[in-house]
């Protein structure tokens, strides 16, 4: 792969006080613990890219998307990589839908984890939003 910095979209999906989090089986970042996400394609908008990925990777139907804020990584390890990764937020259709391990060659497997519980490790840009004061939930 050409040595360019690339477009990731990861998701923030919330019920209740939750979040969805899956862990990673990637050169980039292997079993900690990330949002559902990926690349954006040619041509794509960010919601769809969200709805598209959030769907492949877990089976779940998401809405009410908003746009929160947006990061550059550079990853040195395992390989050089750049990302500037966008970050959305949404909440399921079907808040009793459960979410799916659809990619297990990518992902050991989805559960939602309360905000102020969160798993570790967490994928490192994770763990640096979170570290930094972020949070994903709408002011109440
Ligand atoms: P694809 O080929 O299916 O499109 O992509 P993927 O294999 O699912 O890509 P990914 O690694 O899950 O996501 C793309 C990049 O987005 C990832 O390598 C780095 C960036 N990214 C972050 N934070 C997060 C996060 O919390 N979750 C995910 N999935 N990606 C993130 O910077
Ligand atoms: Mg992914």
């Amino acid at each position: 792969m050409e040595n360019v910095p690339r477009v990731g979209v990861a998701v923030f999906v919330l019920l209740g006080k939750t979040v969805l989090l899956g862990q990673r089986r990637s050169s980039i970042g292997d079993s900690t613990y990330a949002l559902p996400g990926g690349h954006l394609e040619f041509g794509e908008g960010f919601e769809e890219c969200a709805a598209r990925e959030v769907k492949e990777e877990t089976g779940l139907d998401i809405q009410k998307m908003d746009f929160l804020t947006a990061t550059n990584t550079i990853f040195k390890e395992p390989k050089p990589a750049q990302y500037v990764t966008i970050f959305m937020r949404a909440v399921l259709d079907d808040p009793q839908q459960v979410p799916q391990t659809l990619e297990p060659d990518k992902c050991y497997g989805w559960d939602w984890y309360a905000w102020d519980d969160l798993p570790n490790p967490l994928f490192w840009p994770l763990e640096k939003m979170v570290q930094s004061g972020f949070n994903p939930f709408p002011a109440e």
